[in-house]
């Protein structure tokens, strides 16, 4: 197995694995000698096979031996229009069995250079209420940080990133490589200050998000008010238009993006209705005239070598794409996120 992977996996001794009888007694860790019919790790089952963990990856329920956690946000209590992201993990999980160990491309293996972990869903105990739905999801992440476990995340819809930065940004703000059709900057709701196009807004008011360590890219679609994004812009954020990415193309545009956000902890967060609607039509608020898959694969590769502290893929609504290819596209997105974030938390 070729690989920039060097740390070596110790294995999750903290990890439940599926019960395989093949299973028995043998070592959870990866060496060259992966071959058909080593089922010495989940990964190596068959991929149809087995409870449909995040990458195939061990369920862990203690937090002690994990370095990166894979987790479910079941939520989309904050959705303005069409729900459907509650159902996003479930669906993700299903799609990721056909992720493999190593990205060809990068030659990155996140599963060598972490302990990485399926450590399950946050559990949302109150569903009907948006707020205290909000302060379960950040419990859920605070455990997780201060167990110093790294989050990648599959949302629900996007108000979910709100209170994973109140888990994780408390101390300091981070900043952020946004991909979106939408800044999600905006004001209050019908009445709610927490939705899924206002979480960016929030986050810099109560000082979570550094907005001059900002990039949001994809951005476009009609509105309703020419100024719906004057606080990105206000706040001094880099809103990249997808005009402005088709003419300069996705690398002279990440190549600022990592000017942007500087050495400093910064976070991912991959909104899947940035992309086409040709390739995620699963989601709750498709805007035509996006970016591609590839373009995407190739920005978030680009992120390599940044202080990344965490990730999500938000807004897979699976039941307004049944042939399951945007959870599929979302599942592969994480993936890509899961290989940069692994880099940097191996470090
Ligand atoms: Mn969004």
């Amino acid at each position: 197995m070729t690989g920039t992977a060097t740390a070596g996996r110790a294995g999750c001794r903290a990890c439940v694995e599926p019960d395989n009888a093949s299973n028995q007694g043998r070592q959870t860790h990866v060496n060259d000698d992966n071959r058909p019919g080593d089922f010495s790790e989940p990964m190596m089952y068959p991929r149809y096979t087995g409870i449909p963990t995040f990458m195939r990856t061990p369920y862990a329920e203690a937090l002690d031996d994990v370095d990166i956690g894979l987790i479910g946000v079941p939520f989309d209590g904050g959705v303005t229009n069409r729900t459907g992201a509650r159902h996003g993990p479930r669906e993700i999980r299903n799609q990721s069995s056909l992720m493999r160990r190593v990205n060809q491309a990068t030659k990155v293996a996140p599963f060598d250079l972490c302990r990485v972990c399926d450590v399950g869903d946050t559990m949302i105990r109150s569903p009907f209420h948006l707020e205290s739905s909000l302060d379960e999801i950040e419990r859920a992440f605070a455990r997780l940080h201060a167990a110093g476990v790294v989050p990648v995340a599959a949302g629900g819809d996007h108000s979910v990133t709100l209170p994973i930065f109140r888990a994780i940004a408390k101390h300091r703000p981070v900043g952020m490589v946004h991909f979106d059709a939408h800044c999600d900057t905006h004001d209050d709701y019908l009445g709610s200050k927490f939705h899924h196009g206002a979480p960016f807004r929030r986050a810099v008011e109560e000082g979570l998000l550094d907005p001059h360590r900002t990039i949001q890219i994809g951005i476009r679609g009609g509105v309703a008010d020419i100024d719906v994004w004057k606080f990105s812009h206000d706040t001094g954020m880099r809103v990249v238009y997808m005009e402005e990415l088709f003419e300069r193309g996705w690398r002279s545009v990440i190549e600022e993006a990592r000017e942007v956000v500087g050495d400093s902890p910064t976070y991912v967060s991959f909104d899947v209705d940035g992309l086409d609607p040709v390739y995620a039509p699963g989601t709750g608020t498709p805007e035509v005239g996006g970016f591609s898959t590839i373009e995407a694969q190739l920005m978030i590769r680009a992120l390599s070598g940044l202080d990344l502290v965490g990730g999500d893929v938000v807004e897979v609504a699976p039941p307004f794409d049944p042939s399951g290819n945007t959870a599929l596209v979302g599942a592969t997105m994480m993936f890509e996120i899961l290989c940069v974030v692994a880099q940097a938390r191996a470090e």
